[in-house]
Protein backbone atom coordinates (compact mmCIF):
# COMPACT_ATOMS: atom_id res chain seq x y z
CA UNK A 1 0.00 0.00 0.00
CA UNK A 2 1.40 3.39 -0.81
CA UNK A 3 0.11 6.90 0.83
CA UNK A 4 -3.72 6.64 0.60
CA UNK A 5 -5.81 10.05 1.06
CA UNK A 6 -9.60 9.25 1.90
CA UNK A 7 -11.83 11.97 0.67
CA UNK A 8 -16.04 12.34 0.66
CA UNK A 9 -17.26 12.66 -2.45
CA UNK A 10 -21.05 13.89 -1.62
CA UNK A 11 -22.06 15.89 1.61
CA UNK A 12 -20.21 13.96 4.31
CA UNK A 13 -21.26 10.72 5.96
CA UNK A 14 -20.60 8.54 2.88
CA UNK A 15 -19.19 5.54 4.40
CA UNK A 16 -15.57 7.16 5.02
CA UNK A 17 -15.39 5.73 8.81
CA UNK A 18 -15.27 2.24 7.66
CA UNK A 19 -12.82 2.45 4.86
CA UNK A 20 -10.48 4.27 6.73
CA UNK A 21 -10.75 1.80 9.17
CA UNK A 22 -9.90 -0.94 6.61
CA UNK A 23 -7.01 0.59 5.34
CA UNK A 24 -5.47 2.10 8.74
CA UNK A 25 -4.87 -1.90 9.48
CA UNK A 26 -2.46 -1.79 7.04
CA UNK A 27 -1.04 1.95 7.47
CA UNK A 28 1.89 3.03 10.26
CA UNK A 29 0.33 6.53 10.70
CA UNK A 30 -2.71 8.03 9.93
CA UNK A 31 -3.32 11.91 9.81
CA UNK A 32 -6.51 14.05 9.76
CA UNK A 33 -5.70 17.17 8.01
CA UNK A 34 -8.71 19.54 7.76
CA UNK A 35 -12.01 20.10 10.30
CA UNK A 36 -12.42 19.43 13.58
CA UNK A 37 -15.03 17.70 15.80
CA UNK A 38 -17.55 18.51 13.46
CA UNK A 39 -16.61 15.57 11.96
CA UNK A 40 -18.62 11.58 12.66
CA UNK A 41 -16.25 8.60 12.05
CA UNK A 42 -18.02 5.25 12.68
CA UNK A 43 -15.90 2.09 13.41
CA UNK A 44 -17.33 -1.53 13.47
CA UNK A 45 -14.55 -3.90 15.18
CA UNK A 46 -15.59 -6.86 16.24
CA UNK A 47 -18.93 -6.02 16.59
CA UNK A 48 -17.80 -3.03 18.97
CA UNK A 49 -19.06 0.33 17.71
CA UNK A 50 -16.85 3.37 18.18
CA UNK A 51 -18.01 6.84 17.78
CA UNK A 52 -14.98 9.29 16.48
CA UNK A 53 -15.11 13.10 15.82
CA UNK A 54 -11.71 14.46 16.42
CA UNK A 55 -9.07 11.63 16.70
CA UNK A 56 -7.84 10.08 13.78
CA UNK A 57 -9.35 6.71 13.26
CA UNK A 58 -6.12 4.87 13.57
CA UNK A 59 -6.35 5.63 17.57
CA UNK A 60 -8.68 2.39 17.70
CA UNK A 61 -6.05 0.25 16.57
CA UNK A 62 -3.45 1.61 18.13
CA UNK A 63 -1.17 3.27 14.72
CA UNK A 64 0.36 6.43 15.50
CA UNK A 65 -2.32 9.06 14.89
CA UNK A 66 -1.39 12.76 14.07
CA UNK A 67 -3.74 15.81 14.14
CA UNK A 68 -2.16 18.01 11.39
CA UNK A 69 -2.16 21.34 11.71
CA UNK A 70 -5.19 22.40 9.18
CA UNK A 71 -7.21 21.09 12.04
CA UNK A 72 -8.88 23.12 14.18
CA UNK A 73 -9.15 21.21 17.99
CA UNK A 74 -11.66 21.89 20.66
CA UNK A 75 -9.14 20.44 23.89
CA UNK A 76 -11.80 19.57 26.24
CA UNK A 77 -13.88 17.75 23.22
CA UNK A 78 -10.87 16.55 22.83
CA UNK A 79 -10.15 15.01 26.38
CA UNK A 80 -13.81 13.77 26.73
CA UNK A 81 -13.70 11.56 23.70
CA UNK A 82 -10.20 10.60 24.92
CA UNK A 83 -11.97 9.27 28.08
CA UNK A 84 -14.97 7.87 26.72
CA UNK A 85 -12.75 5.46 24.42
CA UNK A 86 -10.50 4.91 27.90
CA UNK A 87 -13.97 3.63 28.93
CA UNK A 88 -14.51 1.02 25.82
CA UNK A 89 -10.59 0.03 26.53
CA UNK A 90 -8.60 2.07 24.25
CA UNK A 91 -6.10 3.77 25.86
CA UNK A 92 -4.68 7.08 24.03
CA UNK A 93 -1.32 8.03 25.36
CA UNK A 94 1.17 10.62 23.85
CA UNK A 95 2.71 8.17 21.84
CA UNK A 96 0.06 7.05 19.91
CA UNK A 97 -1.69 10.36 19.46
CA UNK A 98 0.63 13.57 18.29
CA UNK A 99 -0.94 17.11 17.59
CA UNK A 100 0.68 19.72 15.39
CA UNK A 101 1.94 22.58 17.51
CA UNK A 102 1.06 25.20 15.03
CA UNK A 103 -2.58 23.73 15.26
CA UNK A 104 -5.73 26.48 15.86
CA UNK A 105 -8.08 26.03 19.19
CA UNK A 106 -11.50 26.13 18.89
CA UNK A 107 -12.72 28.21 22.44
CA UNK A 108 -15.75 28.14 24.05
CA UNK A 109 -16.45 31.71 22.43
CA UNK A 110 -16.58 30.07 19.42
CA UNK A 111 -18.99 27.68 19.68
CA UNK A 112 -21.22 30.13 21.29
CA UNK A 113 -20.62 32.37 18.42
CA UNK A 114 -21.08 29.61 16.08
CA UNK A 115 -25.01 28.55 17.60
CA UNK A 116 -25.63 32.18 18.12
CA UNK A 117 -25.71 33.40 14.26
CA UNK A 118 -27.32 30.04 13.45
CA UNK A 119 -30.15 31.03 16.04
CA UNK A 120 -30.48 34.75 14.81
CA UNK A 121 -30.16 33.82 10.74
CA UNK A 122 -32.99 32.60 10.56
CA UNK A 123 -33.99 31.16 6.84
CA UNK A 124 -30.40 31.99 5.73
CA UNK A 125 -29.52 28.64 8.53
CA UNK A 126 -26.57 26.98 7.38
CA UNK A 127 -26.98 24.00 9.62
CA UNK A 128 -23.62 23.90 11.16
CA UNK A 129 -22.90 21.53 13.68
CA UNK A 130 -22.99 24.33 16.40
CA UNK A 131 -19.16 23.41 17.33
CA UNK A 132 -17.39 26.77 16.76
CA UNK A 133 -15.46 25.20 13.80
CA UNK A 134 -16.91 28.21 11.51
CA UNK A 135 -15.40 30.65 13.64
CA UNK A 136 -12.24 29.21 15.16
CA UNK A 137 -11.35 29.10 11.27
CA UNK A 138 -12.09 32.81 10.81
CA UNK A 139 -9.73 33.66 13.93
CA UNK A 140 -7.39 31.62 12.18
CA UNK A 141 -7.35 33.08 8.69
CA UNK A 142 -8.01 36.54 10.46
CA UNK A 143 -4.55 35.90 12.63
CA UNK A 144 -5.50 36.66 15.78
CA UNK A 145 -6.37 32.35 16.54
CA UNK A 146 -5.01 30.42 19.67
CA UNK A 147 -2.34 27.77 18.91
CA UNK A 148 -1.12 24.74 20.95
CA UNK A 149 1.86 26.18 20.55
CA UNK A 150 1.22 29.55 22.53
CA UNK A 151 0.28 27.40 25.53
CA UNK A 152 3.69 27.00 25.90
CA UNK A 153 4.55 30.30 25.93
CA UNK A 154 2.97 32.67 28.70
CA UNK A 155 3.83 35.90 27.51
CA UNK A 156 2.59 34.83 24.16
CA UNK A 157 -0.43 33.55 25.69
CA UNK A 158 -1.62 36.55 26.91
CA UNK A 159 -0.80 38.52 24.12
CA UNK A 160 -2.61 36.04 21.66
CA UNK A 161 -5.79 36.60 24.40
CA UNK A 162 -5.73 40.31 24.47
CA UNK A 163 -5.62 40.57 20.68
CA UNK A 164 -8.47 37.80 20.37
CA UNK A 165 -10.70 39.92 22.52
CA UNK A 166 -10.57 43.12 21.56
CA UNK A 167 -12.18 42.00 18.14
CA UNK A 168 -14.28 40.01 20.12
CA UNK A 169 -15.37 42.31 22.63
CA UNK A 170 -15.97 44.86 19.72
CA UNK A 171 -18.27 42.33 17.86
CA UNK A 172 -20.15 41.64 21.10
CA UNK A 173 -20.43 45.41 22.36
CA UNK A 174 -22.17 46.03 18.63
CA UNK A 175 -24.49 42.26 19.91
CA UNK A 176 -25.35 44.02 23.23
CA UNK A 177 -23.46 40.95 24.77
CA UNK A 178 -21.16 41.02 27.60
CA UNK A 179 -17.55 42.09 27.29
CA UNK A 180 -15.21 38.56 27.80
CA UNK A 181 -13.03 37.91 30.80
CA UNK A 182 -9.36 37.63 29.17
CA UNK A 183 -8.20 36.91 32.38
CA UNK A 184 -10.78 33.86 33.08
CA UNK A 185 -9.87 32.27 29.05
CA UNK A 186 -6.33 32.97 30.53
CA UNK A 187 -6.83 30.57 33.55
CA UNK A 188 -9.23 28.56 31.80
CA UNK A 189 -5.92 27.73 28.99
CA UNK A 190 -3.05 28.04 31.45
CA UNK A 191 -5.18 24.83 33.92
CA UNK A 192 -5.33 23.38 30.39
CA UNK A 193 -1.80 23.52 28.79
CA UNK A 194 -0.03 20.81 31.48
CA UNK A 195 -2.74 17.85 30.20
CA UNK A 196 -2.65 18.52 26.41
CA UNK A 197 1.29 19.80 25.68
CA UNK A 198 2.51 16.31 26.09
CA UNK A 199 0.85 15.60 23.03
CA UNK A 200 1.83 18.68 21.27
CA UNK A 201 5.10 18.09 18.59
CA UNK A 202 5.96 19.76 15.33
CA UNK A 203 3.93 17.47 13.40
CA UNK A 204 5.51 17.89 9.69
CA UNK A 205 8.36 16.84 11.36
CA UNK A 206 7.52 13.50 12.87
CA UNK A 207 5.94 12.87 8.95
CA UNK A 208 8.82 13.75 7.14
CA UNK A 209 10.60 11.18 8.78
CA UNK A 210 8.17 8.67 9.07
CA UNK A 211 7.96 9.01 4.98
CA UNK A 212 11.68 9.01 5.00
CA UNK A 213 11.80 5.91 7.11
CA UNK A 214 9.16 3.98 3.95
CA UNK A 215 6.28 4.33 6.75
CA UNK A 216 2.68 4.04 4.93
CA UNK A 217 0.72 6.78 6.20
CA UNK A 218 -3.19 7.22 5.53
CA UNK A 219 -4.53 10.86 5.47
CA UNK A 220 -8.01 10.81 6.74
CA UNK A 221 -10.46 13.26 5.47
CA UNK A 222 -13.93 14.37 6.50
CA UNK A 223 -16.96 15.98 6.00
CA UNK A 224 -16.64 16.08 1.90
CA UNK A 225 -16.18 17.64 -1.34
CA UNK A 226 -19.32 19.19 -1.85
CA UNK A 227 -18.74 20.83 1.94
CA UNK A 228 -15.36 22.29 0.83
CA UNK A 229 -15.10 25.82 0.68
CA UNK A 230 -13.96 26.82 -2.12
CA UNK A 231 -15.83 23.99 -4.29
CA UNK A 232 -18.82 23.14 -2.22
CA UNK A 233 -22.54 24.87 -2.23
CA UNK A 234 -21.02 27.57 -0.86
CA UNK A 235 -22.31 29.55 1.48
CA UNK A 236 -23.32 26.32 2.89
CA UNK A 237 -20.30 24.50 3.47
CA UNK A 238 -18.05 23.72 5.95
CA UNK A 239 -15.30 26.59 7.06
CA UNK A 240 -12.56 24.14 5.99
CA UNK A 241 -10.87 22.96 2.17
CA UNK A 242 -12.19 18.72 2.44
CA UNK A 243 -10.49 18.23 -0.54
CA UNK A 244 -7.29 16.18 -1.24
CA UNK A 245 -5.16 19.02 -2.04
CA UNK A 246 -5.61 19.46 1.69
CA UNK A 247 -3.66 16.24 2.86
CA UNK A 248 -0.45 18.03 2.16
CA UNK A 249 -1.37 21.63 3.50
CA UNK A 250 -3.25 20.54 6.33
CA UNK A 251 -0.09 18.43 7.61
CA UNK A 252 2.80 19.77 6.45
CA UNK A 253 3.90 17.50 3.33
CA UNK A 254 4.43 18.35 0.01
CA UNK A 255 1.59 17.13 -2.66
CA UNK A 256 3.98 14.03 -3.72
CA UNK A 257 3.05 12.87 0.11
CA UNK A 258 -0.10 11.36 -1.75
CA UNK A 259 -0.18 8.94 -4.11
CA UNK A 260 -3.54 7.81 -4.23
CA UNK A 261 -6.64 9.46 -3.32
CA UNK A 262 -9.54 7.66 -2.85
CA UNK A 263 -13.19 8.78 -2.69
CA UNK A 264 -16.08 7.56 -0.87
CA UNK A 265 -19.38 7.52 -2.23
CA UNK A 266 -22.74 5.76 -1.52
CA UNK A 267 -24.88 4.43 -4.40
CA UNK A 268 -27.69 7.42 -3.37
CA UNK A 269 -26.98 10.80 -2.24
CA UNK A 270 -27.40 12.78 1.23
CA UNK A 271 -27.01 15.92 3.14
CA UNK A 272 -27.04 17.48 6.66
CA UNK A 273 -27.96 20.98 6.78
CA UNK A 274 -29.69 23.21 4.32
CA UNK A 275 -28.31 24.33 1.06
CA UNK A 276 -28.82 23.31 -2.12
CA UNK A 277 -29.69 19.42 -3.08
CA UNK A 278 -30.62 18.95 -6.58
CA UNK A 279 -31.58 15.02 -6.16
CA UNK A 280 -33.11 15.24 -3.14
CA UNK A 281 -36.37 13.50 -2.64
CA UNK A 282 -39.70 14.44 -0.63
CA UNK A 283 -41.38 11.46 -1.11
CA UNK A 284 -41.56 7.59 0.42
CA UNK A 285 -38.86 6.71 -1.44
CA UNK A 286 -36.28 9.24 0.25
CA UNK A 287 -38.36 8.00 3.58
CA UNK A 288 -37.31 4.80 2.51
CA UNK A 289 -33.52 5.35 1.86
CA UNK A 290 -33.32 7.42 4.85
CA UNK A 291 -35.06 4.12 6.88
CA UNK A 292 -32.79 1.33 5.21
CA UNK A 293 -29.61 3.57 5.20
CA UNK A 294 -30.07 4.81 8.93
CA UNK A 295 -29.58 8.31 7.79
CA UNK A 296 -28.65 9.79 11.09
CA UNK A 297 -25.60 12.01 11.51
CA UNK A 298 -23.00 10.52 14.29
CA UNK A 299 -21.90 13.84 16.13
CA UNK A 300 -26.00 15.11 16.35
CA UNK A 301 -28.30 12.77 15.58
CA UNK A 302 -29.89 14.72 12.65
CA UNK A 303 -31.91 13.48 10.38
CA UNK A 304 -29.97 13.35 7.07
CA UNK A 305 -31.73 14.61 3.69
CA UNK A 306 -31.88 12.13 1.21
CA UNK A 307 -32.29 11.28 -2.69
CA UNK A 308 -31.13 9.85 -5.84
CA UNK A 309 -26.97 9.13 -6.68
CA UNK A 310 -26.37 12.75 -8.75
CA UNK A 311 -23.16 11.76 -10.94
CA UNK A 312 -22.92 15.52 -12.12
CA UNK A 313 -21.92 16.25 -9.29
CA UNK A 314 -19.75 13.38 -7.99
CA UNK A 315 -18.22 13.64 -10.98
CA UNK A 316 -17.28 17.50 -10.57
CA UNK A 317 -15.97 16.25 -7.14
CA UNK A 318 -14.12 13.77 -7.96
CA UNK A 319 -12.00 15.96 -10.68
CA UNK A 320 -11.49 19.21 -8.15
CA UNK A 321 -10.15 16.44 -5.72
CA UNK A 322 -8.07 14.37 -8.26
CA UNK A 323 -9.35 11.61 -7.12
CA UNK A 324 -7.96 7.88 -8.51
CA UNK A 325 -10.86 5.30 -8.00
CA UNK A 326 -13.88 5.47 -6.22
CA UNK A 327 -15.47 2.98 -2.97
CA UNK A 328 -19.41 3.28 -3.50
CA UNK A 329 -20.97 2.58 -0.50
CA UNK A 330 -24.51 1.62 0.80
CA UNK A 331 -25.41 -0.59 -2.31
CA UNK A 332 -27.88 -2.71 -0.78
CA UNK A 333 -29.84 0.21 0.77
CA UNK A 334 -31.03 0.07 -3.23
CA UNK A 335 -32.12 -3.45 -2.51
CA UNK A 336 -35.36 -4.46 -3.19
CA UNK A 337 -36.35 -1.10 -5.65
CA UNK A 338 -38.26 -1.47 -9.12
CA UNK A 339 -36.48 1.33 -10.71
CA UNK A 340 -33.95 3.50 -9.39
CA UNK A 341 -32.61 6.90 -11.32
CA UNK A 342 -29.05 8.41 -11.65
CA UNK A 343 -28.85 12.21 -12.72
CA UNK A 344 -26.97 12.75 -15.49
CA UNK A 345 -27.51 16.07 -16.60
CA UNK A 346 -29.03 19.24 -15.17
CA UNK A 347 -31.40 21.70 -16.59
CA UNK A 348 -31.74 25.32 -16.04
CA UNK A 349 -33.72 28.20 -18.11
CA UNK A 350 -34.12 25.09 -20.99
CA UNK A 351 -30.33 25.06 -20.99
CA UNK A 352 -28.58 21.36 -20.53
CA UNK A 353 -25.83 21.29 -18.14
CA UNK A 354 -23.30 18.97 -17.58
CA UNK A 355 -21.42 20.66 -14.72
CA UNK A 356 -22.80 21.91 -11.32
CA UNK A 357 -22.96 25.76 -11.24
CA UNK A 358 -21.14 28.06 -8.72
CA UNK A 359 -23.90 30.21 -8.12
CA UNK A 360 -25.75 30.46 -5.53
CA UNK A 361 -29.52 31.02 -7.55
CA UNK A 362 -28.06 28.52 -10.22
CA UNK A 363 -27.17 25.68 -7.23
CA UNK A 364 -30.77 26.44 -5.92
CA UNK A 365 -32.59 26.24 -9.01
CA UNK A 366 -30.96 23.38 -11.39
CA UNK A 367 -33.66 20.57 -11.64
CA UNK A 368 -31.92 17.01 -12.24
CA UNK A 369 -32.04 15.44 -15.90
CA UNK A 370 -32.45 11.62 -14.75
CA UNK A 371 -31.56 8.51 -16.48
CA UNK A 372 -33.49 5.32 -15.03
CA UNK A 373 -32.32 2.23 -14.54
CA UNK A 374 -33.70 -1.61 -13.41
CA UNK A 375 -33.33 -1.91 -9.63
CA UNK A 376 -33.01 -5.46 -8.54
CA UNK A 377 -35.41 -7.06 -6.45
CA UNK A 378 -32.79 -9.28 -4.81
CA UNK A 379 -30.44 -8.37 -1.98
CA UNK A 380 -26.75 -7.47 -1.98
CA UNK A 381 -26.05 -6.98 1.73
CA UNK A 382 -22.76 -8.43 2.51
CA UNK A 383 -22.34 -9.63 -0.77
CA UNK A 384 -18.61 -10.62 -1.05
CA UNK A 385 -17.97 -11.55 -4.43
CA UNK A 386 -18.76 -10.09 -7.95
CA UNK A 387 -20.56 -13.03 -8.61
CA UNK A 388 -22.95 -12.71 -6.14
CA UNK A 389 -24.69 -9.48 -7.35
CA UNK A 390 -27.55 -9.40 -9.47
CA UNK A 391 -27.17 -8.60 -12.80
CA UNK A 392 -28.55 -5.19 -12.77
CA UNK A 393 -26.57 -4.64 -9.48
CA UNK A 394 -23.87 -4.73 -11.89
CA UNK A 395 -25.09 -2.94 -14.36
CA UNK A 396 -26.23 0.21 -12.29
CA UNK A 397 -22.15 0.27 -10.77
CA UNK A 398 -20.53 0.08 -13.91
CA UNK A 399 -23.36 3.00 -15.65
CA UNK A 400 -22.09 5.09 -12.34
CA UNK A 401 -18.16 4.55 -13.59
CA UNK A 402 -18.66 5.55 -17.14
CA UNK A 403 -20.78 8.56 -15.70
CA UNK A 404 -18.37 9.52 -13.09
CA UNK A 405 -15.26 8.80 -15.39
CA UNK A 406 -13.63 7.17 -12.27
CA UNK A 407 -13.06 3.51 -11.60
CA UNK A 408 -14.55 1.77 -8.49
CA UNK A 409 -12.15 0.46 -6.63
CA UNK A 410 -14.02 -0.97 -3.78
CA UNK A 411 -17.96 -1.44 -3.61
CA UNK A 412 -19.06 -2.06 -0.14
CA UNK A 413 -22.33 -4.07 0.86
CA UNK A 414 -23.05 -3.41 4.81
CA UNK A 415 -21.24 -2.11 7.58
CA UNK A 416 -19.01 -5.22 8.20
CA UNK A 417 -15.94 -5.27 7.05
CA UNK A 418 -16.08 -8.61 5.30
CA UNK A 419 -19.10 -7.05 3.26
CA UNK A 420 -16.64 -5.83 0.91
CA UNK A 421 -15.94 -6.48 -2.39
CA UNK A 422 -12.44 -5.58 -4.22
CA UNK A 423 -13.65 -4.68 -7.85
CA UNK A 424 -9.53 -3.75 -9.03
P1 LIG B 1 -19.86 23.23 10.38
O1 LIG B 1 -20.31 22.77 11.74
O2 LIG B 1 -19.54 24.70 10.33
O3 LIG B 1 -18.78 22.38 9.80
O4 LIG B 1 -21.16 23.05 9.43
C1 LIG B 1 -21.18 23.57 8.12
C2 LIG B 1 -21.83 22.61 7.13
O5 LIG B 1 -21.06 21.42 7.07
C3 LIG B 1 -21.87 20.29 7.35
N1 LIG B 1 -21.14 19.28 8.11
C4 LIG B 1 -21.38 17.99 8.02
N2 LIG B 1 -22.17 17.27 7.19
C5 LIG B 1 -22.20 15.93 7.38
N3 LIG B 1 -21.54 15.27 8.38
C6 LIG B 1 -20.78 15.99 9.24
N4 LIG B 1 -20.30 15.46 10.36
C7 LIG B 1 -21.16 14.71 11.31
C8 LIG B 1 -21.18 13.27 10.85
C9 LIG B 1 -22.53 15.40 11.32
C10 LIG B 1 -23.53 15.14 12.41
O6 LIG B 1 -20.22 12.89 10.20
O7 LIG B 1 -22.10 12.51 11.07
O8 LIG B 1 -23.35 14.34 13.32
O9 LIG B 1 -24.57 15.80 12.33
C11 LIG B 1 -20.61 17.37 9.04
N5 LIG B 1 -19.89 18.32 9.66
C12 LIG B 1 -20.22 19.49 9.08
C13 LIG B 1 -23.02 20.86 8.20
O10 LIG B 1 -24.16 20.02 8.17
C14 LIG B 1 -23.24 22.19 7.52
O11 LIG B 1 -24.00 21.99 6.35
MG1 LIG C 1 -19.89 11.28 9.20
Amino acid sequence: MTNVAVVGAQWGDEGKGKVVDWLSERADVVVRFQGGHNAGHTLVINGQTYKLSLLPSGVVRGKLSVIGNGVVIDPWALFDEIERLSAQGVAITPEVLRIADNACLILPIHGELDRAREAAAGTGKIGTTGRGVGPAYEDKVARRAVRLCDLAEPATLRFKIDRLLTHHNALRKGLGADPLDGEALHALLTDLAPRVLPFVAPAWRLLDEARRAGKRILFEGAQGAMLDVDHGTYPFVTSSSTISGQAAAGSGMGPGAVAYVLGITKAYTTRVGSGPFPTELHDEVGERLGERGHEFGTVTGRRRRCGWFDAVMVRQALKVGGVDGIVLTKLDVLDQMDDLKVCVAYELDGQRLDHFPSGMEAQDRVTPIYETLDGWRDSTRGARSWAELPATAIKYVRRIEELIEAPVAILSTGPDREETILVH
